[in-house]
């Protein structure tokens, strides 16, 4: 009896571990999302015609998810801005981006991005307050509503095209502080880091 009973109980041990082992992974598993499918740029731009840094339109809103700034987008007209030369903007309550407002801006921000390699590109975003991020017309990051500064889990991104990718990012910054980031630890260009300004680009006059 005494066999069995210590046979059970290991048994129930054995269980219990299998079980918080599976528990303690599927998170992990969950980061380990990979996308794929991004579609480059088609045609590629010319690089003769390309300017530097990322296209702005930006929009007086105030507002509490991207969802209501694409809603007040179908009424009002933007205003272009300066060129976002790279998304490095952690400004506390300065102004937003490039914009001449410290708060109520709504941007949308276009361009191309550079993968000039195949394989893997792991990309983050750090944001206050609302985000959207699409990269060759794939939605790789959402973060859509009010928000202090916050990090995205790693992004993966596997192309096995390299060039210019289109990116489009839909941003708001309510009040109070403002961030926009985007790093990314990409082939030949090491551990992660700012995205750097010379893989972006945008068609301007
Ligand atoms: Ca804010």
């Amino acid at each position: 009896m005494t066999n069995v009973s210590a046979h059970g109980k290991f048994r129930f041990g054995t269980r219990l571990i299998v079980l918080l082992f599976g528990l303690a992974i599927l998170p992990v598993l969950a980061h380990a999302e990979t996308f794929t499918g991004l579609k480059p740029a088609s045609p590629q731009p010319d690089p003769a015609n390309l300017k530097p840094g990322l296209a702005v339109t930006y929009y007086g809103v105030k507002v509490d998810s991207i969802r209501e700034l694409e809603e007040n987008m179908g009424y009002m007209d933007g205003k272009p801005g300066a060129p976002i030369p790279m998304l490095n903007y952690q400004v506390g309550a300065g102004n937003v981006l490039t914009s001449n407002s410290n708060d109520m801006v709504g941007a949308i921000i276009k361009g191309f991005i550079k993968m000039e390699q195949p394989g893997r590109y792991v990309f983050m975003v750090h944001s206050n307050d609302g985000v959207w991020v699409a990269i060759g017309d794939k939605l790789i990051y959402e973060d859509p509503d009010v928000h202090a500064d916050r990090f995205s889990d790693e992004i993966v991104v596997e192309i096995s095209e390299p060039g210019w990718y289109p990116i489009h990012i839909k941003y708001f910054e309510k009040k109070n502080t403002s961030t926009l980031e985007l790093y990314w630890e990409a082939p030949g260009f090491g551990e992660m880091d700012y995205v750097p300004a010379e893989v972006f680009g945008h068609i301007g006059e």
